[in-house]
């Protein structure tokens, strides 16, 4: 299958070696009252493309796609947490005190669930990670290459943190990576813009970038396939 409109030129994948992987959507970053909002930022910004993510893995799951959840995500005893990470900068809250939803980025704790409206399935693969990038002390790469998985469609939060991480990491390992730019979002707007572009500048350094727009028409021309079902 081919994106014709992917930049910086049309993007190639099969199904049954791409994965949908979906960064945060977690709900201390997403929804009002978590951790985000407390940070000083607005959350509407990344409630916005809840609907878009939405529309998108829903047809990936009819066409039994493999779908791949992350959650910024910390033992209770912080262990895999550095204490660089938890001192940095001045905020009201680090991670592991308690918030509205829980103590912030643990694992199990109310505010570290994915959203409601994006949960993850029985036979989707979701991930702890305690870093910004999806590979990092995860065992994902030993998972995808399990599943023979050469190719990776990103959606989620935050476009130029934990998603360009994952992107970058993911670029590293070998997969050939695109981002649903309507399907990722930041608390500041022209992070994105620079990220989107930085991604897709030198000739897909990092990888593609394409709209669900783009990617919904050529899903909705495929026939299910049942491998990851
Ligand atoms: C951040 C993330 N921004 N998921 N996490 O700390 O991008």
């Amino acid at each position: 299958m081919q994106l014709d409109h992917a930049q910086p030129f049309p993007y190639n994948f099969e199904l049954k070696s791409t994965a949908l992987v979906i960064i945060d959507m977690q709900r201390d970053f997403i929804e009002p009252g978590g951790f985000g909002e407390t940070l000083g930022n607005d959350v509407a910004l990344l409630q916005a493309i809840v609907p878009a993510c939405k529309a998108v893995l829903e047809v990936w799951r009819g066409l039994c796609g493999l779908v791949v959840h992350t959650r910024e995500a910390h033992r209770a005893d912080l262990t895999d947490c550095p204490p660089a990470k938890r001192r940095r900068g001045n905020p009201a809250l680090r991670i592991g005190d308690v918030g509205a939803m829980g103590r912030i980025l643990i694992a199990g704790e109310p505010g570290n669930q994915i959203i409601a409206e994006l949960a993850p399935l029985p036979g989707e693969i979701a991930v702890d990670k305690p870093g910004k990038g999806a590979f990092y002390a995860t065992g994902l790469h030993e998972r995808l290459q399990q599943a023979g998985i050469t190719h990776l469609i990103f959606m989620g939060v935050t476009t130029e943190v934990c998603v360009q991480t994952s992107m970058r990491e993911a670029n590293d390992r070998g997969y050939e990576g695109l981002l649903l730019e309507d399907c990722t979002e930041s608390y500041f707007p022209q992070f994105k813009a620079a990220a989107v572009e930085m991604m897709r500048a030198q000739g897909a350094i990092v990888g593609w970038t394409a709209t669900s727009g783009d990617l919904l028409p050529a899903l909705a021309a495929l026939p299910a396939q049942s491998q990851h079902c």
